[in-house]
């Protein structure tokens, strides 16, 4: 394969660390960007990495021909609440800059740029627990009312990304029309790293609530024991988007999919937790504006458009994520590191 040129903003966020980690075994070109310096996973990696803010930094990027652009970076649900401007200028204006980029190099180059976007459970939105309940498993096009700054801005942006791959104006109308840039987006769950710790999202519970047990910390959770959403081993993130950005694009029904692994409550991942860890202390203390940001959340979403149209299937499900991916990790990691703390 001649090499390929590859942006991943964001890079040094959870999915970030891990993504690039992926890619640089496929031998492409890699231009990694982020607000922070690349962390230890990640520095001695062959990539080239840009350090600052994107919106303002946009310019030295339209120096590059990228093939593939992963847009990571985002300010979550729960930070992006507490700063509702900054997150839509980061969240919109930052997406909206790199679609810019992708559209002018597709047009001037003739190759559409592929544009893979992490959007999330987050643009659905939900009344009240009853009306998630009743819901179940949702599909793409149900409950688009979310609650959240992060779930509009995520909604937002699926939508300027169809926007400007396809029917951008009249320019279906044009007996020549400009190569389009080709946007795929993935609604996440909440995700799982058994290396890392999420910071500023709220599905972090389930996560900060695994790692602070392996470490032998105790843990008050924000939401109660009933609170259920659908989570994600990492891997298994990784995997979805690599499937994507490989599908060949007759091959794809829509551009923007839901994937599922396994749902279950936070009293479930505490009872995980408290199998692995006996000595485990997990406590819940729900502070109700997150609690409400999870509510409005699906249990679970249906994911058949993505095993039909690109062979979508998690490796890892309840079972598998525990027993076979995140508990033999984090034991290793805390064993070999038993001072390092959680934040
Ligand atoms: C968050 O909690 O904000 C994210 C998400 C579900 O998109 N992890």
């Amino acid at each position: 394969m001649s090499e390929r040129s590859v942006l991943v903003t964001g890079a040094c966020g959870e999915i970030g660390q891990a993504l690039v980690q992926s890619l640089t075994k496929r031998g492409f070109h890699i231009v990694t960007a982020d607000l922070a310096p690349l962390p230890e996973t990640i520095k001695s990696l062959p990539v080239e990495h840009i350090q600052g803010d994107l919106v303002n930094r946009i310019k030295i990027l339209y120096d590059y021909d990228f093939d593939i652009i992963f847009h990571l970076a985002a300010s979550l649900s729960s930070k992006a609440e507490v700063a509702t401007e900054e997150a839509h200028r980061i969240n919109v204006e930052g997406t909206m800059q790199l679609l810019l980029l992708a559209a002018y190099k597709s047009e001037k180059l003739k190759k559409s740029v592929k544009f893979l976007f992490p959007s999330s459970i987050a643009v659905y939105g939900f009344p009240d627990r009853a009306a998630k309940h009743a819901a179940g498993n949702v599909k793409a096009g149900e409950w688009n009312t979310p609650h959240t700054m992060y779930g509009c801005n995520k909604l937002y942006c699926e939508k300027l990304g169809v926007y400007y791959s396809c029917f951008c104006g009249q320019r279906h109308l044009d007996p020549n029309p400009p190569t389009m840039l080709d946007f795929r987006a993935i609604r996440f769950p909440g995700l799982v790293s058994a290396f890392t710790v999420p910071s500023g999202g709220t599905s972090d519970y389930g996560p900060e609530m695994l790692h602070a047990a392996a470490a032998g910390k105790p843990y008050a959770c924000f939401v109660d024991a009933d609170t259920r959403i659908s989570f994600m081993a990492m891997p298994d993130a990784i995997k979805s988007l690599l499937m994507l950005m490989d599908a060949p694009r007759e091959c794809l029904s829509s551009q923007v999919y839901n994937i599922a692994a396994f749902s279950l409550t936070a009293g479930e991942f505490r009872q995980r937790a408290l199998s692995a860890f006996p000595g485990a202390q997990i406590t819940f203390k729900p502070n109700p504006r997150r609690q409400g940001i999870v509510d409005s959340w699906p249990e679970d979403v249906d994911d058949a458009l993505a095993r039909k149209d690109w062979d979508w299937k998690p490796d890892y499900d309840e079972d598998q994520f525990f027993n076979n991916y995140f508990l033999p990790e984090i034991k290793k990691r805390y064993q070999k590191a038993s001072t390092r703390t959680i934040e």
